[in-house]
């Protein structure tokens, strides 16, 4: 028998690294330091080191939310803009060392890292690059202060997914009784290759963060939405973190040169750090799901911020409504009906690439089409007709992103198609919501794409209280 060859890989396609990233989905942010204790968002570096002082921290309680949550990860503020060091940093007094917490025995990175082994969660560092207690920073030695920083991390808290460098530089800062303003050329000061390079050499499997890459960029807003076209193609040429221009980071490039797929950043609560005054102000349920479908239903990654409190806990209410968008989750996607049916394609490769692939739930199967084909159908027949009113949609993308135009149809009872909704691209994947649709006949039409469609999954569900969030 003849054995047919998957298509060839389609421009840039992610490293083995970014591919286990893609399937993770979801992940919260630890968002936690002295501004927690100050009700600050940004502090200035002048912070006492002991106004740290939770009383009752427990991250094994912050890894048990984020299980319930359906997150697969735990990424903490090691430092944030502040400069104080939420572990015993050598090259620093300002850090948990002089802290009332544990008389300045403390280490919350390790506690964090013990309970995410405990509770087999991933976990990944922020530490931000722009110190506003720093004396030196601005010159090349706080760079090198950065990497010494930095490398106690990789080495010494196990086995980290992720790598986390913002971007932020407001200008004025503490530095060591300077008070002053200090601004660095983002495109030269950091020296970020040589940044990357350490992270890769000590943790080689975890993805770097920042607003291009090395590994995935940043969406390019903190409100939880992601571009409703996303490539996660991106020509990197002349960028770098801190790069004024980023109309263009939810987007991507389509054919762009490397694979640097989007992450969304959002907090719980309108600040990053817990504030008492805002515990009225944590996203409901619909605002979670919202956000939901357009994060990782338009491709990208979603990380949520959950920031503890002044006890060290991830507050009752941020917890109670982040079970309630899990089990909302887990209710909405348990029954495929798609698998309910039988699937035929205008255009198939082979029986290697057949479109019952796309129902079979393995992530490894795919449909796809002849070299050349850009144009496909996929029709799914049911015994009778059903119920649904959310699509998804997931492209194999170890061989590149390809679609950028398609179309959901159902057929009415007198045999008409008529539209249910149509979208741009699909890529790891992508969700659609619309009012219930009935029919026993639904169609998807590819209507053109980059090189032939190479999809591996195909769905239909049914939440009948979706509608209602609103
Ligand atoms: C930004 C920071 O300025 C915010 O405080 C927050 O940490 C956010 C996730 O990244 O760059």
């Amino acid at each position: 028998m003849k054995i047919i060859p998957p298509p060839s890989p389609w421009g840039a396609i992610p490293s083995p690294r970014q591919l286990a990233w893609h399937r993770l989905e979801m992940y919260g942010f630890i968002h936690f330091t002295t501004n927690t204790f100050t009700d600050l968002e940004w502090g200035y570096g002048d912070e006492s080191p002991s106004v740290f002082n939770p009383t009752q921290l427990d991250t094994r309680q912050w890894v048990r939310v984020a299980k319930d949550g359906g997150f697969k990860g735990l990424i903490l503020t090691c430092k944030h803009h502040d400069g104080y060091c939420l572990w015993p940093s050598r090259y620093t007094e300002h850090s948990v060392k002089h802290s009332l917490w544990k008389n300045g025995q403390g280490d919350v990175v390790r506690e964090l890292a013990d309970a995410c082994q405990e509770f087999d969660l991933k976990m990944g560092v922020y530490l931000s690059p722009w110190d506003r207690n720093h004396s030196l920073y601005g010159q090349a030695e706080y760079v090198q202060y950065y990497r010494n920083q930095l490398h106690e991390l990789l080495a010494n808290y196990g086995p980290l997914f992720e790598v986390w460098h913002d971007s932020a530089n407001g200008g004025d800062g503490w530095y060591g009784g300077a008070c002053e303003q200090r601004k660095i050329d983002p495109s030269t000061y950091y020296g970020w290759p040589e940044t990357w390079a350490l992270v890769r050499r000590l943790q080689p499997d975890a993805v770097i963060f920042s607003d291009t890459g090395a590994d995935i960029r940043w969406v390019g807003n903190e409100s939880g939405v992601g571009s409703e076209t996303t490539w996660c193609t991106f020509n990197t040429a002349g960028r770098y973190p801190g790069y004024p221009e980023i109309s263009d980071m939810g987007t991507g490039h389509e054919g762009g040169s490397d694979w640097l797929p989007p992450e969304t950043d959002v907090s719980i609560r309108p600040g990053w750090f817990y504030h008492a005054h805002q515990d009225e102000a944590v996203k409901s349920l619909s605002q979670l799901v919202d956000i939901y479908f357009q994060s990782v239903g338009r491709g990208t990654s979603l990380l949520l911020n959950l920031p503890p409190d002044r006890r060290g806990l991830i507050h009752e209410i941020d917890a109670d409504h982040l079970r309630e968008f899990h089990s909302f989750l887990e209710r909405t996607f348990q029954h495929d009906l798609a698998r309910n049916g039988s699937i035929s394609a205008s255009n198939t490769r082979g029986p290697e690439f057949a479109a019952g692939f796309l129902v079979d739930e393995n992530p490894e199967t795919c449909w796809a089409t002849e070299d050349g084909v850009t144009n496909a159908q996929l029709v799914l027949e049911f015994p009778q007709a059903l119920t649904f009113n959310i699509f998804k949609a997931q492209e194999y993308i170890a061989l590149g992103q390809r679609v950028r135009a398609w179309r959901l149809d159902a057929q009415a009872p007198d045999g008409k198609w008529l539209p249910v909704t149509k979208g741009t691209t699909i890529g790891y994947k992508r969700l659609a919501r619309f009012t219930p649709v009935t029919a026993q006949r639904v169609r998807l039409c590819l209507e053109n794409s980059a090189a032939c469609p190479v999809l591996t999954s195909l769905s239909l569900f049914y939440n009948p209280d979706l509608q209602e969030l609103k």
